[in-house]
């Protein structure tokens, strides 16, 4: 929370579903996932480059990550627990 100013979107993991899962959103903001299931989840994020972040082994139960984007560009994620879950946020400048 360096900068309370900058946008967040919160993004609600439920049903082993991301919502939203697709998201768009400029540099310098923040995405902000929430665990709103019993199982432990948890977020890996990829770029063309490789891994731009990675969650806690495991979100818990109404556990969050935060994680702020600093790079323009397509981020693939996905659930480090359950890869079948899975999500996009289109980074602009
Ligand atoms: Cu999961």
């Amino acid at each position: 929370m360096c900068d309370p100013a900058a946008a967040s979107t919160t993004v609600v993991i439920e049903k082993f579903a991301f919502s939203p899962a697709e998201i768009s959103a400029p540099v310098g903001a923040r995405i902000l996932f929430l665990n709103r299931d019993q199982a432990p989840h948890a977020v890996v994020g990829e770029n063309v480059n490789g891994e731009v972040f990675h969650s806690q082994e495991h979100i818990e139960e109404d556990g969050t990550y935060s994680v702020e984007l600093t790079t323009p560009g397509e981020i693939e994620f996905h659930c480090g627990v359950h890869s079948a879950m899975k999500g996009r946020i289109t980074v602009s400048k």
